[in-house]
Parts: structure tokens; sequence; C-alpha cells
């Protein structure tokens, strides 16, 4: 276990991270914790934590919606499990992120799961994770992603567009161009660029806020079941915000609705 808490990037990670805007490690946590956090995934899907208030819902379907879920997704799941913070996947994720962002000041953490069940849902479509993100700063922050089973192309391991992130965020609309679906997608991308980073459990992807990224439907006979942690350094303040009116539609589009939660 000491082995895997003493992990850092190295200076050629940390080269391949800032050239391609992503980079994979075959470990951050134990065999031991993974199963630990197998049984507090199921409990949280399994309860669908935290609906009433916004915090767990279909990524791609429509608030509300009936039916099963294609792409279900749980927020802060370290709110409601506290000690998830002391996790060592925790802990080395905000470790080396704070390496790779060379940031040494206080790194915000805020975590989610999107669980992809065995031979069924959605594909997580081509996006930019700022395109999601608070238009009024300039962000600075990357994304870790973990997955708990083994992942392949074909169970949605994450892929990605080398170099996109150095590009703008580009133009972004909501999964089926329904803005009660949180999901979003960019039809501005040439997917033959893509790279697929297929991990075993308790290894880790790391991407930057605008690196260009997807992942496919779960075809195979096993769950895929990931967790990330969004780990972000300070923000600076932009003059003007950012043009993502597709974060307006969404909010407007429940508030006619009438669908008020917490967090959107
Ligand atoms: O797990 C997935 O399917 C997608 C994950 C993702 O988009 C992200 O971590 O930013």
């Amino acid at each position: 276990m000491s082995d895997v808490l003493n992990i850092n990037i190295t200076d050629e990670q940390k080269r391949f991270y800032q050239e391609n805007g992503f980079l994979s490690i075959a470990r951050i946590t134990t065999d031991e914790e993974i199963e630990w956090l197998k049984t507090i995934y199921g409990k949280l899907f399994e309860g669908r934590t935290g609906e009433e208030k916004g915090f767990f819902y279909d990524l791609a379907r429509p608030r509300g919606h009936e039916g099963r879920d294609e792409l279900p997704q749980v927020l802060g799941p370290d709110i409601t499990i506290p000690e998830l913070r002391e996790s060592i996947y925790y802990k080395n994720a905000k470790r080396l992120s704070s390496q790779l962002l060379a940031v040494d000041e206080k790194i915000n953490v805020g975590g989610h799961m999107i669980y992809k069940p065995a031979k069924y849902g959605a594909e997580t479509p081509w996006h930019q994770d700022e395109a999601y993100w608070n238009p009024e700063v300039f962000s600075n922050g990357l994304s870790v992603w973990m997955p708990l089973d083994s992942v392949t192309t074909e169970s949605g391991c994450m892929q990605f567009i080398p170099g996109s992130h150095k590009e703008n965020v580009r133009w972004h609309r909501h999964i089926n161009d329904d803005p009660l679906i949180h999901g979003l997608m960019t039809d501005d991308v040439d997917s033959t660029e893509a790279i697929a980073c297929p991990l075993h459990p308790g290894g880790a992807t790391f991407h930057h806020t605008r690196t260009l990224h997807y992942t496919a439907p779960n075809t195979t006979d096993n769950p895929r079941r990931a967790y990330i942690l969004v780990c972000s350094g300070p923000e600076k303040k932009r003059d003007k915000p950012a043009y993502r009116p597709w974060q307006d539609e969404e909010r407007e589009a429940m508030k006619a609705a009438e669908i008020d939660v917490e967090y959107l």
C-alpha cells in the first residue's frame, strides 16, 4: 500500500500531459480500496442517493423521465460519505493533480460517479468539461477518472483527442437538443484522432478541462463503474463571461418545467 501512496508525477508524464491534455497511469489506489469503493458505489446508485436535491440523475435523458436510466450519475458522493475524502484515491488524486497543475495552493476537489451497467445504456458523447463550468472565470483544473472495473473501448474507457486542450471551448448542445437533458455534446470533433485509454481497476486517467473526450456505450457483460474527482486550483475572474448559452437554456427549461434542484 505504501508504494501506491508514494507515487508522484514524473517530468516525462508532466510533459506528456502538457502536450496532449491527458495522461494515463496504471495505479492510483489499491485493489483493497477498489473493493471497498464497489460497496459504496452499489449503495449510492441503488439508493438513487440525493435524487430529490438533483445529486442523482440520468445524464442522457430528460430530468424526471420515466423508465430505466441510460447514463446515471451521482454528484458529490463524498458529501454523503465523508470517509471517501480519507481514501488513498482521493489523497493521490489531489496530490498528483497539484503536481500536474503546478499549483502549491489549496486544491478544491469535487467528485462524481458515472455508471454504465453491463450491455445497457448510452455513450457519453464528445465534450469538453469546461462547457459545463462557470463562464465567469478562467478554469484551472482537471479531472481524474478511475474505473472500478477493467475498461476497454467496448465497455466505455476514456478516449481523448490529443492537443485539443490547447484550443477554445467549442460549440456545445444538449443531447437530443433537449435542454432538460444535462449531458452536453459537441459535433465539432474529428473522432478518427481519438486515443483510447484502457485500464485495469485502480488505474486512472487525468484530463484538462478543455480536452475533448468520449466514452462508448457499454456493450460488454460487465459493469463499468467510474469514480471521477475534479481537482481545481485558484480561478481567475474573466472581465466578461464566456459565451455558453446552453447553460442558460437548461436553467430556463428547468424553470419552465418547475424542476427545482440545489445543483445544476
Ligand atoms: O465516465 C464517463 O463516461 C465520462 C466521464 C467524463 O466525461 C468526465 O470525467 O469528464
